[in-house]
């Protein structure tokens, strides 16, 4: 067995754990990540597209934002499209001036892996039975196995930001863990091409066949989402049978502009909402993935984890700069109350914009009519607007 010493041993090499390592890189905190895959195969991952300021702003603290704000694309507003109406909302108007950023998350994880290999810092991939040890004590460790030799890693703190299948929140005491879970009866097919998107902002669509999304990764690349079945399977969805499904649920103006083509990517994510709490145990933390899941519908996902590691890392450098333990003790609390108020987000965008099974007709009436309001209301535009963008990040505490 070799052992290293490091003062954060990171458990996932994906979003959360890259940023953390740059962050502490950047603070001084010395961090190694030990990642299952190779990085080809999490960058191969199509995922989140939608960035709030707060993860912008993250990226530029941990000095990786320069290909990001020249290549992502700045929008202040998003299309509901619903009973063939489409409504814009201006997120820029109804959140106080506020916008969000199209970058992919493939994208924002290559300028995370560049800078740390970049920093020659340690990323160990393709680690295989990863385990983590005595996080209840101060003297916790990481063990993996690779080229045949198991690996130790003394460390002061572990953060598990390995997903939701990961081994960090698996590992945690059953007595310590509540978890909260809510399984969607449907799935998001998913399609990546090199076709220019249908229309310059996202169009979130409200249809009787389906819940509908057309988004896009810049001005030649765009992603389309279409709800499908959890019985669906990827191979049974051929580009053609996309293509006619999502014109059945666009407008005559969407469909008449939508450009086919090849897709480079096609996939079918399930839905969940999902919380873990607390998100600490002892000297291990969960951020990102492996503590929440939210729908992606109102584009959370990323940008929650970019908060927890945002909470973390101030918490960390607190340690070891200040010998203060008060914001690793405060960890759980602050990530939780944004958590929350972004899944009830996620929960409730999701339930008005898909059909669900067993619906009766009556339910499509009431979330027109919901659409209908919030449209034509500037309470409910501002909800919308308020909550899409991004809480900040001082938003009240949640009421005891
Ligand atoms: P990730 O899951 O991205 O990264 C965890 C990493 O840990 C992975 O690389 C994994 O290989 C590694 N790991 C797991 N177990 C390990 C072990 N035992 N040892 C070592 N490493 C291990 N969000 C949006 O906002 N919009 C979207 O459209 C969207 N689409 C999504 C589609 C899918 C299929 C999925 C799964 C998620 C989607 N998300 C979306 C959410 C997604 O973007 C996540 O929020 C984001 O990837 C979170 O990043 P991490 O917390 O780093 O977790
Ligand atoms: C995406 O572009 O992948 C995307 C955008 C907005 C969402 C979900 C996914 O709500």
């Amino acid at each position: 067995m070799t052992t290293t010493r490091t003062q954060v041993a990171i458990v996932g090499a994906g979003p959360s754990g890259l940023l953390l390592g740059q962050l502490l890189h950047k603070a001084g905190i010395d961090a190694m990540i030990v990642e299952r895959v190779s990085g080809d195969y999490v960058l191969g991952r199509i995922r989140a597209g939608i960035l709030e300021q707060v993860c912008i702003d993250l990226m530029d603290e941990a000095g990786v934002g320069e290909r990001m704000h020249k290549e992502g694309l700045v929008h202040g507003g998003i299309e509901m499209l619903y009973d063939g109406q489409r409504h814009r909302v201006d997120l820029n108007k109804y959140s106080g001036g506020k916008n969000v950023m199209v970058y992919g998350q493939t994208e924002l994880t290559r300028d995370l892996m560049d800078a740390r290999q970049a920093a020659g810092l340690a990323t160990i991939y393709e680690a295989q039975n990863t385990q983590v040890h005595d996080f209840d004590s101060a003297k916790p460790y990481v063990t993996y196995e690779k080229d045949g030799l198991t690996h130790r890693i003394d460390c002061d703190f572990i953060a598990g930001c390995d997903g939701f299948h990961g081994v960090c929140r698996a590992s945690a005491p059953r007595a310590a863990i509540r978890e909260y879970e809510k399984v969607y009866p449907f799935g998001w097919l998913g399609l990546l091409s090199d076709t220019p998107p249908v229309s310059d902002e996202l169009i979130y669509v409200n249809s009787p066949r389906g819940f509908a999304l057309c988004s896009q990764r810049s001005k030649t690349r765009s992603r389309y989402y279409l709800q499908v079945p959890l019985t669906d399977k990827v191979e049974e969805w051929s580009d053609d049978a996309f293509w006619q499904e999502l014109k059945l649920r666009l407008d005559d103006e969407a469909r008449a502009k939508l450009v086919t083509g090849p897709s480079l990517e096609k996939s079918i994510a399930p839905l969940r909402s999902f919380v873990t709490e607390p998100l600490r145990f002892g000297r291990m933390f969960l951020a990102g993935d492996a503590g929440h899941i939210v729908p992606p519908t109102g584009a959370k996902g990323l940008n929650l984890a970019a908060t927890d590691v945002k909470y973390l890392y101030d918490a960390l450098v607190e340690f070891y700069k200040d010998k203060s333990e008060a914001g690793i003790d405060d960890y759980s609390r602050k990530c939780l109350g944004r958590i929350w108020r972004a899944e009830r987000f996620s929960w409730w965008f999701t339930q008005l914009m898909h059909r669900f099974p067993h619906d009766e007709r009556i339910t499509e009436k009431f979330q027109h009519a919901e659409l209908d309001y919030l449209m034509h209301s500037e309470a409910g535009l501002t909800t919308i607007a308020e909550n899409y963008v991004g809480l900040p990040l001082d938003f009240g505490a949640p009421r005891r």
